[in-house]
């Protein structure tokens, strides 16, 4: 059973941002970054992947597989996302298809990934069972969404995380049964008071007006809650902001960049790349530079 919060490496590390099946970003990026594609890195470097390894884009396996290599030599690090959570309780979304072989279509066509046999389900499931949901050390915190600090200290120190989140999943239900709770906030309580969920997918709140998204109609909505912390640098992943949004609270960084919809992109654009929308990036620290996949990179600074 993996520790929930994990001490995170000491020295200088790379904080990579979702992957989503991104494999060639991913070894892009780690080329400018320093590192061969083992993940040495000659100046004793480390990576540190914010989670949501899969889904959407091309080849999920491939991601799943270097990222345990370099888990199993100690080369990095990586927390648990919504997508990956997903998998490991086996829910099928819209966008995990591949993962249970299922080609993955949009707007009637069919967006090319790699799907999973028996073999590859064997080697996620052994990957995202042994993840932790944060990391940690006195200068530097990663989660996959939101640093909540009563769904971080709720945390029993280690866990099976999908028991953990199925455990208060049916505490939930039994809460929600005895005040007779309507839809809306059935599905509210299920995202933010369980621990689990809010750490790999974020507070969200309810709406007035419904709207869709994914093909399901939504009553609730993410909420930012990254102007409002205060505590040691928290990067973390998961909100897809534009590469022209500005990260203006100089105590957290989201260090996704999009490259999600790259799939979308690709097909919109036919382009192999530059990629202008959607960019795969990594923080790094102490050094506080960005460093981009299309080799671009800048200093952080907030005015
Ligand atoms: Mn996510």
């Amino acid at each position: 059973m993996p520790i929930l919060v994990e001490k995170l490496f000491e020295g200088p590390v790379d904080v990579v941002g979702d992957i989503h099946g991104e494999i060639d970003a991913l070894l892009t990026l780690m080329g400018h970054l320093g590192y061969d594609e083992a993940g040495h890195n000659p100046s004793g470097r480390r990576l540190v992947f914010v989670g949501d390894l899969t889904d959407r884009g091309p080849d999920s396996p491939a991601v799943v597989d270097l990222v345990t290599e370099l888990l199993a030599c100690e080369r990095a690090q990586c927390v648990l996302g919504n997508h990956d959570l997903n998998i490991l309780l086996g829910t099928t979304k819209h966008d995990n298809g591949w993962y249970f072989g299922h080609e993955f279509s949009s707007e009637g066509e069919l967006v090319p990934q790699k799907l999973a046999d028996d073999g590859i389900r064997a080697r996620v499931q052994s990957l995202f069972a042994s993840l932790p949901l944060a990391l940690e050390r006195p200068d530097l915190r990663v989660v996959h969404a939101a640093w909540n600090a009563n769904a971080i200290e709720s945390l029993p120190p280690e866990a099976s995380v999908a028991e953990l989140f199925k455990e208060h999943r049916a505490r939930i239900d039994v809460e929600l049964m005895a005040r007779d709770a309507d839809e809306l906030e059935r599905g509210l309580c299920h995202q933010i008071d369980n621990p689990v969920k809010m750490i790999t997918s974020g507070p969200e709140e309810r709406i007035e007006t419904p709207f869709e998204s994914s093909g399901k109609v939504r009553f609730q909505r993410r909420v930012e809650w990254w102007p409002d912390y205060r505590g040691p640098l928290c990067v973390f992943g998961h909100y897809s902001l534009p590469p022209e949004r500005p990260r203006d609270n100089p105590l957290a960084f989201c260090v996704d960049f999009n490259v999600g919809k790259r799939w979308r992109e690709r097909r919109e654009t036919s382009a192999t790349g530059p990629f202008r929308r959607t960019r795969l990036a990594a923080f790094r620290f102490p050094e506080r530079v960005v460093m981009f996949d299309d080799g671009n990179s800048q200093l952080w600074s907030v005015h």
